[in-house]
Order: C-alpha cells, then structure tokens, then sequence
C-alpha cells in the first residue's frame, strides 16, 4: 500500500538553454517523493520519441503546455493507485496509454519525466537511494566520465565539424580523482586556448566545453592533447580521447557525401579519416561516425579498430531491437543510453540489459539541453555500466551530475569502486 502513487503532476519549468521542459512530481501513499524534468537534444536521431510541443508563439512554439496538461489529465488518473515500485507495469501504463510507436500522443518530455519520477518516488518510499532501488545493495561501480570539454557541431557557434571532443580520465582509482584530472585538464584548455587564440576561444557552448574559433578537426585533437600534457598527464595512459562527430549533422543525402572541415567526402574518404586520426591519437571511443541509417559504414570501420570503442548514438536512439540487432552483426561495440530517446526507464534499462549481457558497452548519457536533474547519475551506478557521458566539469546541469556521483562515491565510503580504463577495452 505505502508503494501505491497518490500523486502525479506536471508543471512547465526551463532546460538549460532556455527552452520550456517538462518537470514531473510523484507521489506515494507512504509519502514518497520523486521529482524529475525532461531533457532535449539538439543533434536527434530520426527514430527518437518525440517532444510534444505546443506551436503557435508563446515561446517561440517550444511551449510545453500541451504536454504537461496530458500528464495531468490523462497519465496521472491511469498511473494512481498502481504499485510505484513495480516500476515495468507502471512503464507498460505509460507505453499503453500514449499508444503510438514514438510517444508522440503524450510527449516523449511527458513520458520520460513522468517514468524517472516514478521510480525516485519508490526509492523513496524505500528509503534507500535510487541507484540502490536501480541495482540492490550491490550496485557500487562509478562510472568512467566521458567529459566534452571542445565543443563543436550543433552544439556550438563555430567551425568544427565534429560535435564533441573529450577526454577520458581513467589514470586514478577513484571516481572523484578522475574528475579532478578532467577537471585540471579543462583548466589547462582554458590557458592554452586563451594563450593560442585570445579570450574569445574560451566561450563554452551547449555542453560546457570550450567553443573555440578552430577550423579543423585536427586543431581540436591539438588542443586536447597539448591541455593534458600541460595539466602534466600522459596522453594515451591517464587520458584517453572520444569524440561524438554526430555525423548526420554533416551528411548530405542528396550525393551521399559528408562534409568535414569544409571538403566533401564519401563514406570510405571519411572512414580514412577516421583510421588517420586513431593512428595518431589515442582515441579510445568514437560515437555516430557514419550517417544514422547507414549501419553497415560503422561495421566496416568497427573492423579496422582495435582499440577503439565504434558507438552508436541517432543510429540506435536506446531501442532494444536496435541495439541487440547491431550488436549482433558486429557493427557496433555498444550504444549510448538517452532514456528520452525512448520514453521510460524500463525501455532504457532493456536496452542497458542487452548490451551488457552481450559483451557490449553502455554508456549512460545526457543530453545538450539538461536541467538540474541528477538522475542519470543513479542509473549509470545502478546499472553498473562503468560509463557515463554527462558533458564538462562546467556549468550547473552539468555538475548536477558529477556533484551527485561525488556524493554517491562518499556514501558508499570503501566500498565504492571505480571502472578506470576497464569499460574501454574491446
Ligand atoms: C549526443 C548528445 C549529447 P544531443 O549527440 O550524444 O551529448 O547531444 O543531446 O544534442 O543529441
Ligand atoms: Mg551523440
């Protein structure tokens, strides 16, 4: 009974870049609480759930009214009275209710808020935190951070082709000093780009990396690595590099070319590029480097890479089918984790299941457009993925998460412990 949701409401309240999201609050018969807000991509795939959003101009369109309205009036009479902790019925309530393939009735924001909300409500309830309600009591691997610190593509007012470069600390045995070397290894950025380019290439963008007036993919892998030798770490064995090129963002489907640093190149130049590239960095994890329904491209670059992780993003948006299919032909060693790329946290938690059952990788992430919410934190702990991908150690949607990891590390004392290099290796 004390499990039982009294409570289900949602108000409108703004993500990080200003644009109107959807906050939900749940409650519990025994006084649980739970309260989580949606977050919006910029660089979406095709297949994503989809924002509903209200048109018209209040806001420019991106109002939310309609969704929050159908959380109040037609998810929260079907979710009352239902058992908060058998969280995959309430998920399958949600699912029913919206009807449609992409959440598109509902809203995936409407969904995805509604669906965290439920189960930081049970936590609650138990009195335990969410990634033990997620894992059980064993549940105490903190994640590897994947930190974009250059940020370029759609997520910046610049030049760069590729959306995000980052650097992965995996040379320490604790969560919380591997932040601190991502976190000198961004200060070390912020000199070296001041230094080299003068005080406009120190703006942040969407992710709170450094936008940086650079032209060339290259430059940025430059900067990366001249920041990690003056922050006095070894590229290569402390810090490891990523990048997410988001490539449907400079796919033309027109000729069937990408435009990279202003030339236009077919699938195998740009493959090349990618060989170049990992054979003079060391770039442990390479996210969406082929155009998103062109699955076979990242096979064929997944078998040249020894040592680089092929990841899919827009080409898998966290479906199940999609990720065990891909997972299967050898086309991809894991997938990023977004639950608003499906709706509910039992879909997400299916996908983060299959990967992880076959060997693969799952990495929990953010999205460009956060909130303050932390709960990404939890699920990553959780679900013992070893991975997470929540942007700078800058700006506050993005701390929010590291923040609640370093308090997760303190609260598990000892026991805590930290996946390094380990979720990195094919
Ligand atoms: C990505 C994400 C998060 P967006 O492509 O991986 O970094 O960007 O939320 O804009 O899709
Ligand atoms: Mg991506």
């Amino acid at each position: 009974m004390e499990f039982d949701i009294t409570y289900v409401k949602a108000l409108q309240v703004l993500d990080s870049r200003g644009n109107p999201t959807v906050e939900v609050v749940v409650i519990t018969e025994g006084g649980g609480y739970g309260r989580s807000i949606a977050p919006a991509g910029a660089s979406r795939g095709k297949k994503e759930a989809i924002d509903l959003r209200d048109g018209g101009t209040r806001f420019f369109g991106m109002g939310v009214s309609k969704a929050v309205e159908a959380v109040n009036k037609v998810l929260s009479p079907a979710l009352v009275g239902l058992n908060s902790s058998d969280y995959r019925r309430v998920d399958k309530k949600i699912i029913e209710v919206d009807g449609t393939q992409n959440k598109s009735r509902i809203g995936g924001n409407a969904c995805v808020a509604t669906s965290l909300a439920n189960i930081k409500a049970a936590a609650d309830t138990m009195g335990v935190p969410l990634f033990t309600f997620i894992g059980g009591f064993k549940a105490r691997l903190l994640p590897t951070p994947l930190m974009n610190i250059i940020n370029g593509g759609a997520h910046a007012g610049n030049e760069l082709t590729f959306q995000e470069f980052m650097i992965i600390p995996v040379g320490a045995d604790r969560f919380s000093e591997a932040l601190r070397i991502g976190v000198e290894v961004y200060w070390s950025l912020k000199k070296f780009l001041k230094e080299k380019y003068g005080p406009g290439a120190i703006n942040v963008g969407d992710e709170g990396g450094f936008a940086p007036p650079l032209k060339k993919v290259e430059d940025a892998l430059e900067a990366l690595s001249e920041a990690v030798k003056l922050a006095g770490y070894s590229l290569g064995n402390e810090v490891l590099v990523g990048i997410d090129a988001a490539a449907s963002q400079f796919y033309n489907e027109k000729n069937n070319k990408y435009v990279v640093d202003k030339k236009s190149l077919s699938t195998e130049e740009l493959l090349n590029v990618y060989l170049d590239l990992t054979t003079r960095y060391p770039i442990a994890y390479l996210e969406d480097p082929f155009y998103e329904e062109t699955p076979t491209a990242f096979g064929e670059l997944r078998k040249h890479l020894r040592k680089t992780l092929v990841i899919g993003d827009d080409l898998t948006v966290t479906r199940e089918d999609l990720v065990t299919r891909y997972l299967k032909e050898g086309f991809i060693d894991g997938a990023i984790i977004k639950v608003n790329q499906v709706g509910t946290y039992t879909e997400a938690e299916d996908s983060v299941r299959v990967l992880l059952s076959n060997g693969g990788k799952a990495v929990i992430s953010h999205r460009s457009g956060e909130t303050e919410d932390n709960t990404i934190a939890h699920i990553a702990v959780g679900l013992e993925t070893g991975l997470i991908k929540t942007g700078a150690p800058a700006r506050g949607e993005r701390t929010a998460k590291y923040n609640e990891l370093l308090r997760i590390e303190d609260y598990l004392g000892e026991e805590a412990l930290f996946a390094g290099v380990k979720p990195l290796l094919k």
